[in-house]
């Protein structure tokens, strides 16, 4: 029988686990500030992903569950984020929880509406279908959050890719700053 995969303070592990892993280049079109984003080495990690999925994508019913480590940083004035993502199968909801570190978790409505909730170890934050989220990170240590979410929701980049957040969270005098778009 396969080994169980464990999850131990911030960490999944076992051989079911799979890491993704999105590094600066992999991000190209998502910060505002492109001459900032230009001097980063391309090579760079912004954040990995630890997922055990125990069934096959598209399962209808089934659960996968993540971890996303979220690295400190900034690309200019604006905070190292995800790329964020409607799901594909629209209605499909989603549970975040805070592990590690501070940051925001920004949501946003089919119309554009956007939102945020602060994400510190012991947060728990539903994120509703028809809603793209993406996590940032505002303080200087790793992020670490959990999520779980249905096999068959998918992930939708594209809409995000096109049209963006209709937010950015920006480094400010005295702390992070909401920017609307
Ligand atoms: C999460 C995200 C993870 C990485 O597991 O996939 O935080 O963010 P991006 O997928 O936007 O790059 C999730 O929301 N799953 O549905
Ligand atoms: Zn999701």
């Amino acid at each position: 029988m396969n080994q169980l995969p464990e999850f131990k303070a911030s960490k999944l592990s076992g051989e079911a686990v799979e890491t993704m892993i999105r590094t600066i280049s992999d991000l190209a079109g998502v910060f505002e500030d492109d001459a900032a984003f230009r001097q980063i080495d391309p090579g760079s990690v912004v954040y990995s992903v630890d997922s055990y999925m125990p069934v096959a994508p598209g399962t209808e019913g089934g659960l996968f569950f993540g971890i996303t480590h979220l690295m400190p940083g900034q690309v200019g004035r604006e905070f190292f984020m995800t790329k964020g993502h409607f799901h594909e199968k629209r209605d499909r909801a989603e549970f975040y929880w805070g592990i590690a570190g501070s940051g925001l978790l920004v949501f946003m409505s089919a119309a554009g509406k956007a939102w945020t909730e602060e994400v510190r170890p012991g947060s728990l934050h539903y994120v509703p279908g028809d809603t793209a989220h993406r996590l940032v990170n505002t303080g200087d240590a790793v992020l670490d959050v959990g999520a779980c979410w249905p096999a068959d929701a998918g992930h939708d980049y594209g809409s995000i890719t096109e049209s963006g957040f209709s937010i950015r969270v920006m480094a400010g005098e005295s702390g992070p700053e909401i920017v609307h778009q």
